[in-house]
């Protein structure tokens, strides 16, 4: 739930990157934090691994203006995809207002992405939260891989699997070249503003 303090007019909204490990979600807000660094008051924080893979999440604090007098402040979180990390990946959850689902276009990561989803669809019940009723945006990320020779899943595979009951925007994107990173930014700031109207202004 987004954290409303009325005394000083701030609202605070948090978004989770989520996903199979090495999706793409550090690579996103790494883009994001280049791109907007004017926006961004403080540091990317990021507790990461030897090599380089998140270890406890990256944080990413980003101002939006206002709306009807209230400063709002944007706080993007990316949990660890690897497998070991669940706990982790539930703590980051807590509070959670909306979700970017970042997955793989890869061949072999098919599997990797549809339990990864699973998984978050239990973690959220543990809150009792809904991903059916959560602000959520898929991310189908690595499609300049389409230019090599790895093998990738089409899009039509990438909605069957991941998109069919759930019908939410989903955008292609790749987070290394920075491509629909900010259109898919856009679109979770905006569903998660609309879906706490009511309850914040
Ligand atoms: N080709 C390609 N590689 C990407 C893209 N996005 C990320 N990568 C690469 O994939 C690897 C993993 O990216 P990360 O952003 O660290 O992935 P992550 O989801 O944060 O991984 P965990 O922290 O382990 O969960 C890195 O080598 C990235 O450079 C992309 O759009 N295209
Ligand atoms: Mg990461």
């Amino acid at each position: 739930m987004a954290l409303i303090n009325v005394k000083t007019r701030e609202v605070q909204i948090k978004i989770v990157y989520y996903g199979p490990g090495r999706g793409g979600k550090t690579t996103n807000l790494e883009y994001i934090n280049k791109k907007y660094r004017n926006q961004i008051k403080t540091e990317m924080v990021s507790l990461k691994t030897q090599d380089d893979r998140t270890l406890f999440f990256d944080f990413l604090p980003f101002d939006v203006g206002q709306i009807k007098g209230f400063d709002i402040t944007i706080q993007l979180y990316t949990v660890p995809g690897q497998v070991k990390y669940n706990a982790t990946r539930k703590l980051v959850l807590r509070g959670v207002d909306g979700i970017v689902f970042v997955a793989d276009v890869q061949k072999e990561q098919r599997k990797k992405n549809i339990e990864s989803l699973n998984q978050l669809y239990e973690n959220l019940e543990t809150y009792k939260l809904d991903l059916f009723k959560m602000p959520l945006v898929m991310q189908y990320n690595k499609i300049d891989l389409k230019l090599t020779n790895i093998p990738v899943l089409s899009s039509q595979t990438m909605q069957k699997d991941l998109n069919s009951l759930l019908r939410v925007p989903a955008f292609e994107a790749s987070a290394l070249k920075g491509g629909n990173v900010i259109l898919t930014l856009k679109k979770i700031i905006s569903t998660t503003l609309a879906s706490i109207q009511d309850q914040v202004f």
